[in-house]
């Protein structure tokens, strides 16, 4: 049986997690915002990470019901975590193919209305290449999700081929940072340099920036130096299941 075979059984089967990784705001000292990344428990092969069945899933026409899955358990985890805090909202992932898909788009808005969590706790993450292969279908997806309340965020900024003709194409609330620009940027000067102006680019188009991949409290400091709004990665808190990331709300950072 294939992967990919077995992917439609799995969602069924409750194989499919979603994990959750806080974003710290570095004004306001604690998370404001977490990212779902889903893992798939398989039975015999174990854990099978996202970088190998997400692709296979939007090759095979699979990654639509995969994603109203994530969030339909989104918009139920959130439930669970209002009233503890502060509100945290959640960001979701969206392949590139699915932003010119009206089935998939219509599906959203009915999760949506159903749902009794506000749009404005959800952030939809999109890859600069996801908004390439039919710019103009991507820029509508997008539009229509911000009316929605949701926003939008540019994922893996910097990785891409045509950064700055999306930047004034797409409407974007938020920019996150390519990990491998962050990694190091409190340790190599090219990079430094790149991140920073990222950031004050970002700034002056009105849009928040989060540095993703943050590992040590040096590079915390660098990007805090630097004005980034949102730091993210294993410094602050690895991708936690959701008993976890309760705890996690709990304590403070
Ligand atoms: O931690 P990590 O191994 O979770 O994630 C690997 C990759 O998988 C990342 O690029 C991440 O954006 C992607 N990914 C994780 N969850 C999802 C999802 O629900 N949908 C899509 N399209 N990509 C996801
Ligand atoms: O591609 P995207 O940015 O959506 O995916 C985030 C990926 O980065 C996930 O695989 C996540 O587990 C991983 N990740 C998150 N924080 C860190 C970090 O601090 N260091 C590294 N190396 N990877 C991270
Ligand atoms: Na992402
Ligand atoms: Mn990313």
């Amino acid at each position: 049986v294939s992967l990919m075979g077995e992917l439609d059984d799995a969602l069924a089967a409750g194989q499919i997690e979603v994990f959750y990784q806080p974003k710290l705001s570095l004004a306001q000292g604690r998370p404001t915002s977490v990212e779902a990344l889903v893992r798939w428990r398989h039975p015999e092969r174990g854990f099978v990470g996202p970088d190998l069945f997400i692709p296979l899933a939007e090759q095979t026409d699979r990654i639509a019901p995969l994603t109203l899955y994530v969030v339909e358990r989104v918009l139920t985890d959130i439930a669970n975590w209002r009233g503890l805090g502060p509100d945290l909202a959640a960001a979701i992932n969206i392949s590139a193919k699915l932003l010119s898909a009206p089935a998939f788009n219509a599906a959203i808005e009915r999760l949506l209305e159903r749902s009794a969590i506000p749009t404005s706790l959800l952030i939809f993450e999109v890859t600069e290449s996801a908004a390439m292969s039919d710019p103009d279908k991507a820029v509508a997806a997008l539009r229509r999700y911000r009316e929605l309340g949701i926003a939008v965020s540019m994922d893996d900024y910097g990785t891409g081929q045509s950064t700055l003709t999306y930047l004034r194409q797409l409407p974007l609330n938020e920019l996150k940072i390519d990990r491998s620009f962050v990694q190091f940027a409190h340790q190599n000067r090219n990079d430094a340099v790149l991140v920073r102006s990222t950031i004050d680019l970002a700034h002056d188009l009105g849009l928040k920036v989060v540095a993703e991949g943050v590992e040590d409290a040096e590079c915390l400091e660098f990007l805090r130096a630097a004005g980034c709004d949102m730091i993210q990665g294993y410094h602050i808190s690895r991708p936690l299941p959701l008993d976890a990331l309760l705890t996690f709300i709990a304590t403070p950072v």
